[in-house]
């Protein structure tokens, strides 16, 4: 996978080859990033890539010219079909469906834009897909472009630690994950729920799943209204809303 990136602020993204799943894929070469940045595309000495916006209004625009020329230049590195990704408010929502598709391709081109925007004529002619990372506003599309090099790094085979981790993500069975307990036993005042030490390892899959079901429920019914449950599910979960969860397996009742 080769993942390039066309960023007025190159030395910021990059920092990802230093850490965490993008740093291990890139050692292990299963990922390759590269940065390109527009200013030095510039056509003027002072690498200005923006201008005034026409109509009018606040703020600049980013100039196609120097975006085309760098994108020109990524294309002639690495082929002139790669897929071009613009991280954008008016994106589709990415996801982790999104990530899974393109975890699955040989690697794609994010642009990132800043100020007010790209001029809508480099999108039209160079873009094929908008992404957005959500419905805030952020100053660019930088930690976008981060979060979804993220989101398909860590999906590559080899990447993970634990190969069984994948398939095992929330919202890959689109559920929320179950909660986690390590040592010591007891914490903050609070013990592990005590069906995680009966080592019945039935027992401690039906809580666990449970609890995601549960925990979707509660803090995310849109999730929940998508997913299609099967008996042995909607059998936990209407245990769950009946509260008939043991209250000593959900909130690490007193040890004996
Ligand atoms: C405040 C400026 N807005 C006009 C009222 C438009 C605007 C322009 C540029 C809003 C945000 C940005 C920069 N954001 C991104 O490039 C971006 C983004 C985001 O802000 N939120 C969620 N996902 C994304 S992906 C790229």
């Amino acid at each position: 996978m080769r993942i390039d990136v066309v960023t007025l602020f190159p030395e910021w993204v990059g920092q990802l080859e230093q850490f965490g799943v993008v740093g291990r894929g890139l050692r292990e070469s299963r990922l390759e990033l590269a940065c390109w940045n527009p200013r030095d595309d510039a056509d003027n000495a002072s690498g200005r890539v923006d201008d005034r916006p026409y109509g009018g209004g606040p703020g600049m625009v980013m100039q196609g010219p120097p975006l085309a020329a760098t994108l020109e230049r990524v294309k002639a590195a690495r082929g002139h079909g790669v897929p071009v990704i613009m991280p954008s408010p008016q994106g589709q929502p990415f996801d982790q469906r999104q990530a899974q598709a393109l975890a699955e391709g040989e690697g794609f081109v994010l642009v990132c834009g800043r100020y007010e925007g790209i001029d809508q004529r480099f999108v039209d002619a160079y873009v094929d897909k908008e992404l957005s990372v959500g419905d805030v506003v952020l100053s660019g599309g930088e930690l976008p472009a981060m979060m979804i090099i993220d989101a398909v790094a860590r999906l590559l085979s080899g990447v993970l630690g634990d190969s069984r981790s994948a398939a095992q993500d929330s919202f890959v069975n689109g559920l929320l994950d179950h909660p986690h307990y390590t040592r010591p036993p007891r914490f903050a005042g609070r013990d592990v729920p005590d069906v995680l030490l009966s080592g019945d390892h039935a027992r401690i899959e039906r809580w666990r799943a449970q609890q995601a079901l549960g925990a979707t429920w509660r803090r995310r019914p849109d999730l929940l209204a998508r997913c299609e449950l099967d008996a042995a599910q909607k059998a936990l979960l209407d245990g769950y809303i009946a509260g008939e969860t043991d209250e000593s397996d959900t909130h690490g009742g007193s040890r004996e």
